[in-house]
């Protein structure tokens, strides 16, 4: 009986942690699209996050700005964010290191990567 009652308790706490480690909240982050004194930039400029995590960029300085992931239009933003603190987000749901680049700075070296882990 009473290895019956350890048992139980082991189930419930193995089922607690098992739930909590797939719950885990995922994270948003946020990348500023020129930076604070103006430069043509994300900031950061690389990103390491995780599988399931969200990307927010946001029209800081120097805009319009996009997002684009070459040859991956459903991460892109590919139309121009005209307004202060406009503001789009991509959700990364496979591992990789995505580099992106804004359209109209790309020469300017307005590029930037997001790594998932
Ligand atoms: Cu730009």
């Amino acid at each position: 009986m009473k290895n019956l009652f350890t048992l139980c308790i082991w189930l419930f706490a193995s089922l607690v942690l098992f739930c909590g480690a797939h719950t885990a909240a995922a994270e948003v982050y946020t990348v500023k699209m020129g930076g604070d004194n103006g430069q043509l930039a994300y900031v950061p400029k690389v990103l390491t996050i995780k599988v399931g995590d969200t990307v927010k960029w946001v029209n800081n300085r120097a805009f319009p700005h996009n997002v684009v992931f070459e040859g991956q239009p459903e991460l892109s933003h590919k139309k121009l964010m005209q307004k202060p603190q406009q503001e789009v987000e991509t959700t990364f749901t496979e591992p990789g290191e995505y580099t992106y680049y804004c359209t109209p700075h790309r020469g300017a070296g307005m590029v930037g990567k997001i790594i998932v882990q």
